[in-house]
């Protein structure tokens, strides 16, 4: 729900309009576009007394707005969130290129990638220590071993880490370890780990469920934003439809629309979306022309050898590669690298 106030509408006036809100158990945002406030009412919208709010001074109408993610959308918060994880910005002007491994293997693997991939040119490093996986006979990642390692990792090479937390009980070890919560496809609509990440401050790196809707992705962001975490970044990482020579199919509309429905930064994860090596790189540039803040991609320092995802991670030298072309992709769209 949306309170327009008048053009002439003084600052006690708005001031009052939004005291009242809180009184009546939703959160107040207020916001100026060209000559008018409007102040949104996040929350719960049966709650308010319309007759009360109506007779306000200042109060011009009540519009029911469209949009269900009060904090995740733009109607309330037109500016860009930029997500910061030390001196790294997700969702500026630069891009952020996240790459690593889909599991932690060992130390060995794990150093000798994020070594390779910063070379590479990456700027922060990816790897799961808690892997869940379509079968229970698969490999499941090493668990708490797992974080020691990335923490290690992490200071030998400076990268930031993002990693997947399964489970709202690992958070307060995965804060001490990790510098980004990643929630995976398959927990988007765990509410309660959302709410548990949304607890802390901690970034929190959000994919895209493969059956899920934008609006549902949105309003998962917002289960994290109503907790007090504001560090959210969106992930398109495919979805599920009757294709089957790639593994998803990797929405790349959703980058645009996430960025014009969403303040929160947007980036792509081609190497889930697309499940093949070779189709990496050129969904990668085209996420980028597309408008993403940042990609996210699987980088192995031995493919063939890899526990999990090998078929669709890059080698090292290929992932030079792509930085090498994504740079003139880049310059086009107006970001930097
Ligand atoms: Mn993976």
């Amino acid at each position: 729900v949306r309170i327009v106030m008048r053009p002439t509408a003084t600052v006690r006036e708005i001031a009052r309009v939004a005291a009242t809100i809180e009184t009546m158990g939703c959160q107040a945002h207020i916001a100026r576009e060209d000559k008018r406030t409007t102040i949104g009412a996040a929350g719960s919208p049966q709650q308010l007394d319309r007759d009360h709010l109506l007779a306000l001074p200042g109060v011009q109408e009540i519009l029911d707005t469209r949009m269900p993610f009060k904090l995740a959308g733009r109607e309330f918060h037109a500016q860009p969130t930029t997500v910061r994880v030390g001196d790294l910005s997700i969702g500026g002007d630069a891009l952020a290129v996240f790459a690593g491994p889909c599991a932690v293997e060992s130390e060995d693997q794990m150093l000798a990638t994020a070594q390779a991939v910063k070379s590479g040119g990456a700027h922060a490093l990816r790897g799961g220590a808690f892997k869940p996986r379509t079968s229970p006979y698969s490999f499941q990642g090493l668990g708490r071993e797992g974080l020691q390692i990335l923490d290690r990792v992490r200071r030998a090479t400076g990268l930031p880490v993002a990693s997947e937390i399964t489970h709202p009980e690992d958070v307060s070890a995965m804060v001490e370890t990790v510098d980004i919560l990643q929630i995976g496809a398959r927990n988007m609509q765990n509410y309660a780990l959302l709410q548990a990440v949304g607890r802390v401050q901690t970034p929190v790196l959000l994919k895209r469920g493969m059956m899920s809707t934008l609006e549902e992705l949105l309003m998962s962001a917002e289960y994290i934003l109503a907790q007090g975490n504001s560090q959210v970044i969106l992930c398109e990482r495919g979805i599920r439809t009757f294709e089957t020579y790639t593994r998803n199919t990797l929405d790349i509309s959703a980058v645009p629309l996430l960025k014009q429905l969403s303040h929160l930064p947007v980036i792509v994860d081609p190497s889930h979306g697309t499940g093949r090596r070779e189709l990496v790189e050129p969904i990668a540039l085209a996420a980028v022309a597309a408008g993403a803040d940042g990609l996210l991609i699987e980088v192995h320092v031995d493919p063939d050898s890899a526990l999990s995802d090998g078929h669709q991670s890059l080698t090292p030298a290929r992932f030079e590669a792509l930085m090498e072309r994504l740079r003139p992709v880049a310059d086009v769209v107006g970001r930097t690298m």
